[in-house]
């Protein structure tokens, strides 16, 4: 199983500056902190307008995407039955709880994860697994710095055979629809499990690489602010991201159609790409995710690489997917001159 890659920072623009470390001392990523209390205040109590209705597991189809072009987040509530929802999602579980324990049970103590402090929202400790679940089930008052996980790549691990994304997740991606299915190169994208504990934030940011992304709560609960990427909306939020301003401004304030939605354990909710989001994990928290690229996101001209967050490693072979969007499939122009990877 691949290594992860560093643990990126969200706004590698900063400034870096003097910050004590009282618990960490593996820490060489320095930089300003932003007032985590506010930041969660704000997302968990501001006035922001409900997502909208949940829609029905059955409902969720490729019909409905190319309906409303995904031009939405949507949001599949658990249910009466969480199971039943899964199965009607197509989602699959392993058959065991999954908790940070099983998780680090089954992909390995040893296994580095990318940490990141929510303080500054750039990279944590350089710790393993087995360490992080150590931390994660100390008492909150013990744990020193506020530490959350959202990148463990689980691609190519046992874990990762026992999952599978919702259905009309598999049918959209770009990757299984025109990537040679028997093409070793073929890029694994991409599972990722996230664990928070209670009080973690997210500041703003808009997913890697253009990526759609599927969430879906294992436990515990996560608020979600979505932003409509009108042109209005990502100008303002590439000034704000750009800047220092991001650590006293508010994103959340300066946009317009700032959405809020509550996900609890059981929910599953999909998000278009380039929607910048804020999230806060007020209870010790575990989802998956995962990015999936889709159409709209090359076509639209709408994507820009550089709002992106670099928290993740970068999504592959993004120029390549976009290309089938020109008229070229990557098949066709594979067989032609040949395309170089570019990750
Ligand atoms: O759970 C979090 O704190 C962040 C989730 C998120 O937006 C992401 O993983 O991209
Ligand atoms: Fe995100």
């Amino acid at each position: 199983m691949a290594k992860p890659e560093k643990a990126g920072n969200r706004r590698s623009s900063r400034n870096r500056t003097q910050v004590s470390y009282l618990e960490l001392d593996d820490v060489d990523n320095i930089s300003p902190e932003i007032d985590v209390v506010k930041l969660r205040n704000l997302i968990m109590q501001g006035e922001f307008e409900p997502l909208g209705d949940a829609i029905l597991p059955a409902d969720l189809t490729m019909t409905e995407l190319r309906r409303t072009g995904f031009r939405k987040p949507y949001l599949v509530a658990q249910g009466r039955d969480v199971e039943e929802t899964r199965k009607a999602l197509g989602i699959r579980l392993p058959p065991f709880e999954l908790t940070t324990h099983t998780i680090a049970e089954n992909v390995g103590y040893e296994y580095p994860v990318n940490i990141v402090d929510v303080a500054t929202q750039g990279a944590g400790p350089k710790w393993t697994l087995g360490q992080w679940r150590e931390y994660f089930y100390k008492p909150a008052k013990q744990r020193g710095r506020l530490l959350n996980v959202v990148s463990l790549e689980l691609s190519g691990s046992k874990l990762a055979k026992m999952v599978a994304p919702p259905t009309v997740v598999c049918q959209l991606d770009l990757v299984n629809r025109v990537w040679p299915q028997d093409d070793p190169d073929k890029p694994q994208v991409l599972l990722y499990a996230l664990m928070g504990v209670a009080g973690c934030v997210t500041d703003f940011h808009v997913d890697f690489g253009g990526s759609s992304v599927w969430y879906h709560m294992v436990s515990g609960k996560k608020v979600f602010l979505l932003v409509p990427p009108t042109d209005g909306n990502m100008e303002l939020f590439e000034n704000w991201s750009s800047g220092e301003e991001q650590l006293s401004v508010f994103y959340g304030n300066l946009a317009e159609g700032v959405m809020r939605v509550e996900l609890q354990a059981g929910d599953t909710m999909l998000i278009p790409s380039g929607w910048p989001h804020a999230v806060a994990t007020p209870v010790d928290s575990a989802i998956f995710c995962t990015g999936l690229t889709y159409p709209t996101s090359c076509s639209s001209g709408s994507w820009r690489s550089d709002w992106a967050s670099d928290r993740y490693s970068g999504f592959p072979y993004t120029r390549q997917q976009c290309g089938t969007q020109r008229g070229t499939t990557w098949r066709r122009s594979r067989q032609g001159a040949g395309v170089a990877k570019v990750a």
